[in-house]
């Protein structure tokens, strides 16, 4: 059986040339997760294509049996215009992944197959039920507690394209419920975690010091951190994560994440707005310990990451304003920013659509740096240019400095980091100002 797995692009996430070699994204693990699932005895040739790490040439492909394709919202449009070459050149596609599992039905629309949810069991057995004719159209298991994930494929990585630090994924799903999150909606991302002895040995079989887990929040369930983190001490790693920010008050988890190597978290900071925060179930964060949060990281040599979203109802036009400068006052080492993305098939979406406030129903659009909503207190267009000033701001060669020069590790790593990401941020608006594709028609009516 030969089969072809697809990590399709969105307007961000591409490739870039010459440029993605040098500066390339976390290794993402679904489509090597997805490998090492192919049961032995089908004896499976199986190829991947990442279309943000590699250049796709489908042309010389041959044909495969199988295709499986993964997509978000954003690199849905993509997905699913791959299924219909593949299925035109006779393959059976099948498709999985964040937006089919929000959207099943769309989903079905373009694909022999849709997997719902994680796959840890039903793409072995969609496998197999295809080798003897008997696919099914929709798969769908619901999983809890436990669940054991066989140790990625990476040798099928490509030899360039992504951050050397191998990643690794220990818990998925998250027990909190962040109103504009679609992890806990549907059956995308179940709180499920893998038995600690499988991630500790495939630690130990990488022969790496340094690892970056790709959970979507390492802390969501402290009994299995505190665990996880006490068998890595003896291991001498150095690791980074996706943690919320009140970790630092738990005194005997942040002692841990200190002794087991932390060096770097990514914290969902998301505002400074602390209505807009509780109005998102986000209560936890409170904008008057960020500063402090922060220092208390910095003070154990950790790198502090901190992403801000930009649009929610309860945002001023004056606080949005001040995001850039505010998270300079902070201390934030690398910032990330998103403009409030309601996800199709999420709360959030239906909420904004039976209010009217859906400016596109364009997939490629939600990918959080396009306003695709009516913001509460501000137009479209305002929302997309404080956002774009908010990113020239914070990429600016003074706050990039600025931000080297408090850096707990090295100075070095740090302007990397920083210039990198800014180099990745023109190259995405150069190539989209030569698409002429910058917002969706209703947003520029009103600028
Ligand atoms: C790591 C990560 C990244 C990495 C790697 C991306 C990747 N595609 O692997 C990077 C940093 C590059 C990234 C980028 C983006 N990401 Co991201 N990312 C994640 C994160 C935290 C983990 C994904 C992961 O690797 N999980 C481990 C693997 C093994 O699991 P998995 O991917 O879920 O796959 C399993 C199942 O879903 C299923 N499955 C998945 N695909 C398929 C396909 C087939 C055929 C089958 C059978 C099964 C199947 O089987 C797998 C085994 O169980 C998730 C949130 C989460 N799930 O925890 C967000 C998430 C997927 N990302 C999200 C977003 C929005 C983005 C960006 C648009 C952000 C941006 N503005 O740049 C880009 C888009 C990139 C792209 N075009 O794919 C959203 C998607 C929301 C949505 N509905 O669209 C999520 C859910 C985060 C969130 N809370 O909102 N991301
Ligand atoms: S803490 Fe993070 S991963 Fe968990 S629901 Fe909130 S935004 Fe999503």
């Amino acid at each position: 059986m030969k089969i072809l797995l697809i990590l399709p692009r969105d307007n961000i996430y591409r490739y870039h040339g010459i440029a993605s070699k040098i500066i390339g994204p976390y290794a993402p693990l679904t489509l090597v997760t997805l490998a090492a699932l192919v049961p032995k005895e089908l004896e499976a040739q199986i190829d991947l294509l990442d279309e943000g790490a590699q250049k796709p040439n489908y042309e010389n492909k041959t044909n495969y049996d199988v295709v499986g394709i993964t997509c978000v919202a954003s690199s849905a449009n993509r997905a699913y215009e791959l299924s219909e070459y593949w299925r035109s050149r006779g393959a059976f596609v099948v498709l999985g992944g964040a937006h089919p599992t929000l959207m099943p039905d769309e989903a079905q629309q373009h694909a022999d197959s849709v997997v719902v949810g994680l796959a840890e069991e039903t793409w072995p057995q969609l496998l197999r039920d295809f080798k003897i004719g008997a696919a099914q159209k929709r798969y769908h298991t619901q999983y809890s507690g436990e669940l054991a994930s066989p140790a990625p494929r990476r040798d099928l990585f490509p030899l360039f394209g992504y951050l050397p630090a191998p990643t690794i994924i220990a818990n998925r799903g998250c027990n909190n419920h962040c109103a504009y999150c679609v992890i806990n909606q549907s059956d995308y991302s179940r709180c499920v975690v893998r038995p600690i002895s499988e991630v500790v040995e495939e630690i130990q079989s990488l022969r790496t010091r340094r690892i970056i887990f790709l959970d979507p929040n390492l802390a969501s369930n402290r009994e299995y951190a505190k665990n996880l983190l006490q068998t890595l001490i003896p291991l001498r790693l150095k690791w980074m994560a996706s943690a919320p920010s009140d970790v630092v008050y738990d005194r005997e988890l942040f002692e841990l994440m200190v002794r087991s190597g932390c060096e770097g978290v990514l914290i969902g900071f998301e505002s400074f707005s602390q209505a807009s925060l509780n109005r998102s179930g986000k209560k936890f964060n409170q904008v008057n310990q960020y500063k402090e949060i922060i220092r208390k990281f910095h003070a154990h040599g950790i790198v502090v990451s901190g992403c801000f979203v930009l649009g929610f109802d309860d945002d001023t036009p004056e606080v949005l304003a001040r995001t850039a400068e505010t998270v300079y006052d902070i201390n934030i080492d690398l910032p990330r920013y998103a403009i409030l993305t309601p996800f199709p098939g999420s709360h959030l979406f239906t909420h904004f659509k039976s209010e009217g406030r859906l400016l596109t129903e364009d997939w490629s659009l939600y990918d959080s740096q396009h306003v695709v909503f009516r913001p509460k207190h501000i137009s479209p267009a305002q929302l997309q240019q404080i956002f774009t000033d908010t990113l020239k701001k914070s990429f600016s060669y003074r706050h990039i400095f600025h931000r080297a020069q408090i850096a707990p590790h090295s100075l070095i790593l740090s302007l990397m980091a920083n210039l990198g990401l800014r180099e990745t941020l023109l190259s995405a608006w150069k190539e989209e100002a030569g698409q002429a594709q910058t917002l969706p028609v209703h947003v520029e009516e009103n600028v």
